[in-house]
């Protein structure tokens, strides 16, 4: 089937939109692969990869990888060039990836077939552009959809994954050392469920966030939420109920839009239900929060330079199609809670499909397919938000690396015009779920140079790392993104 506009039943027809409001998608470009994991590296150019090609597999004769791999790629936003790197050795097809804090990329298990994942971890060098793997960095079981997180000390936290079956979940969650490069088992989760009501005990890619208080967050995809603490062997303390309930594995989307706060949205039954729960808050509870303009499960949510929300994709059926295809973005604006309908994508975005922020505060919106059904993209748009629609972009300079609770100058020509200053991590996304993206808002002041802004002391805060830092004037036309490094020493060696 030729994969263009028109192709698909549409719920609404895209009218005449404003640039201004609803910002502007592209036009589709083709890729080689389809973007199912995509990361944007710290030289801003973007870290992608689809699956390996098995002949038996549905749908597999276009890509030519060799089979038991993924063929990876680096596209770059600016030229429009992709370059094919070396593959990894292992298939990392519905893996778990976050960010280590020199930037290189670690993915934990991948695809052996459906519900198997291999124990392997890997780690991608965005300077080498190559692929390592290691015996010694083995985990203790496979993972076949396992969520991974950067934590505040810089180790990462893999959790769940399909070990050797659908009824075989690896039950036990890991920390990766950042110091000694070795897993570590939290065998005091083994027995917990992170998913108690209408779901499945360990749910597939479930959603977690690095909390303020220095736990890890899961906000679903089930009823029961709550954090795990990683200090010695692990424990679990659920904290609150969502409203809507299980939601569905790899389904819907949770985003952290502010130190505290989550946002989830949407799930199957195709709902536009959505809830926020606030981290900071005594007795933190999920609330019922203004619901999307449209019903869809599948969709991906993404932090926009300004601070807004975007979500996009989905699917307003309740199975395995591309048909209804939700066309409509949407921004969410965490100040008003209001939504916003944006422009429509031309190309369904479903399973397997992805959307990340670029350093010049587009979203590169990629992939879908190759599983469950549904047909394959391999091409992509990238969608300009209203904002820069709205006049000329305040100019930003900065310093390249930034240490916890440092004051640094923000070099800007529009200091009397900025009304915020934040950095945004930088994305790791696959399966409806940005595992790496966190908004860190900076106090700052006016000088007579520019700005002077203070990175926060707590990296529960800020996972060390690196992050787009944005100046966004009063209008709310944000900066440049301009990386940054935070360390997790002043005189980190990484
Ligand atoms: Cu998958």
């Amino acid at each position: 089937m030729k994969d263009s506009p028109g192709t698909y039943f549409q719920i609404r027809v895209r009218t005449k939109f404003d640039p201004k409001i609803q910002g502007q998608w592209s036009a589709v470009e083709s890729h080689l692969v389809s973007g199912i994991h995509v990361h944007v590296l710290p030289n801003g150019k973007v870290l992608l990869w689809s699956r390996f090609m098995d002949p038996t597999d549905v749908g597999s004769t276009i890509e030519g990888v060799p089979t038991g791999k993924a063929a990876t790629y680096i596209y770059d936003p600016i030229s429009g060039e992709s370059e094919i790197v070396p593959n990894s050795e292992v298939d990392t097809f519905c893996s778990g990836h976050s960010f280590l804090p020199d930037g290189r990329l670690l993915v934990t298990g991948g695809h052996i077939r459906s519900n198997v994942g291999p124990k392997s971890t890997q780690i991608f060098d965005w300077r080498t552009k190559r692929w390592e793997i290691s015996p010694d960095w083995d985990m203790n079981q496979g993972r076949w959809y396992p969520t991974n997180i950067t934590l505040a000390n810089g180790d990462i936290i893999t959790v769940s994954g399909d070990a050797t079956s659908a009824q075989d979940p690896n039950r036990i969650p890991q920390v990766w050392s950042s110091k000694t490069n070795r897993w570590r088992d939290l065998n005091g989760l083994a027995s917990s469920c992170f998913n108690e009501t209408n779901g499945p005990c360990m749910p597939l890619y479930p959603w977690l966030h690095q909390a303020p208080n220095g736990k890890v967050f899961v906000s679903g995809p089930g009823q029961e939420t709550g954090y795990i603490d990683t200090r010695g062997e692990g424990t679990w303390t659920p904290l609150a109920k969502t409203n809507k309930g299980y939601r569905g594995d790899y389904e819907a989307t949770s985003i952290m839009y502010a130190p505290g706060k989550v946002m989830i949205a949407g799930g199957v039954p195709a709902t536009n239900s959505v809830e926020t729960i606030d981290l900071n808050a005594k007795d933190p509870v999920w609330t019922n929060a203004a619901p999307m303009g449209y019903r869809r499960h599948k969709l991906t949510s993404t932090l926009l330079a300004d601070g807004q929300v975007f979500v996009s994709g989905g699917s307003a059926n309740d199975g395995n199609s591309d048909d209804p295809t939700v066309f409509a973005s949407e921004i969410w604006n965490p100040e008003t809670g209001k939504w916003t309908e944006a422009d429509h994508i031309a190309i369904p975005r479903l399973y397997h499909s992805t959307a990340v922020l670029l350093a010049d505060g587009r979203i590169l919106s990629m992939g879908g397919g190759l599983g469950a059904g549904f047909n394959t993209h391999k091409n992509f748009q990238i969608y300009s938000p209203p904002y820069l629609f709205r006049g000329p972009r305040p100019s930003l300079s900065a310093k390249d690396e930034l240490s916890y609770g440092e004051s640094f100058t923000v070099d800007t020509a529009d200091a009397a015009d900025i009304g915020k200053v934040h950095m945004i991590k930088l994305s790791s996304d696959t399966h409806s779920f940005n595992s790496s993206q966190h908004i860190v808002p900076l106090t700052f002041t006016r000088t007579s140079k520019g700005l002077k802004a203070e990175v926060p002391r707590e990296p529960a805060y800020a996972p060390p790392g690196y992050y787009f830092l944005f100046v966004v004037n009063r209008a709310g036309v944000p900066s440049l993104g301009k990386t940054i490094k935070l360390h997790t020493q002043k005189n980190d060696a990484q």
